[in-house]
């Protein structure tokens, strides 16, 4: 995003990561212009995250900034994404059956009510954000079931998904080389390796995760994540 010669841009709930420039100012490169962040994230940029030249400037609060950035309620944390059935961004939660809460939970500026974003979800079993609004992007409910290992998200554990192993499967103790591979992270203890590749394999035999499944959200959804895990797990 380049907000150059005047201007302000604003920017709430969103999550920019991924992105590349040349030299400086990865995500965001104000050039006497201003950018405006509330309750988003800004992470895994290159070569870096925000630049602000030539009496540009950013103003940022409630959000999460890789490499941290001055103002109110700022984090510097690992947003910790996890895949889901919409995206890769969705936030860890552990009321989703992860082990551990992204610090963007429940770390925005307002209700999710007050922020219009209630009915939406960061959680990959699509449960609706609740409380304070979650620190950035919200997706739609997809109602599709969603697995690990499913990584093309068409509710099956299927030939297909494992074309995907060559780019994703780097190893043990590696880190996974995508967000988007967590998917393939079966055993979640952060790398791609053959441990997860035996409970992916042992999936794909017994034909779990079928295609065209009903499918849910709330309580089911969470059924439906952990008994991947649990049936992941049983070969
Ligand atoms: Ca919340
Ligand atoms: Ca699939
Ligand atoms: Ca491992
Ligand atoms: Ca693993």
């Amino acid at each position: 995003m380049q907000n150059i010669i005047g201007g302000t841009a604003n920017v709430a709930n969103s999550t920019l990561f991924g992105n590349s420039a040349v030299l400086e100012g990865g995500a965001i490169l104000n050039r006497l212009g201003q950018a405006d962040l509330r309750t988003s994230i800004v992470w895994g940029n290159a070569p870096d995250q925000i630049l602000s030249i030539d009496g540009g400037e950013t103003l940022a609060d409630f959000s999460n900034i890789e490499g941290g950035w001055p103002g109110a309620s700022n984090l510097n944390a690992d947003p910790l994404f996890v895949p889901g059935p919409g995206g890769c961004f969705y936030l860890s939660q552990s009321s989703s059956g992860a082990p551990v809460d992204s610090p963007c939970i429940d770390a925005g500026s307002d209700t999710a009510v007050t922020a219009g974003l209630s009915g939406l979800t960061t959680s990959q079993v699509e449960t609706l954000d609740t409380g304070v609004v979650d620190i950035g992007f919200h997706y739609r409910i997809t109602d599709r079931p969603f697995t690990l290992g499913d990584y093309d998200r068409d509710g099956a554990i299927t030939l297909a998904d494992y074309s995907d192993w060559s780019t994703c499967g780097t190893g043990p103790a590696i880190a996974v080389p995508s967000v988007c591979c967590r998917v393939f992270d079966i055993e979640t203890d952060d790398d791609v390796d053959l441990a997860d590749f035996a409970r992916f394999s042992a999936s794909l035999s017994s034909g779990f995760g079928e295609a065209g499944s009903s499918s849910g959200s709330g309580a089911a959804g969470v059924d439906r994540v952990s008994r991947a895990i649990r049936v992941a797990g049983e070969k």
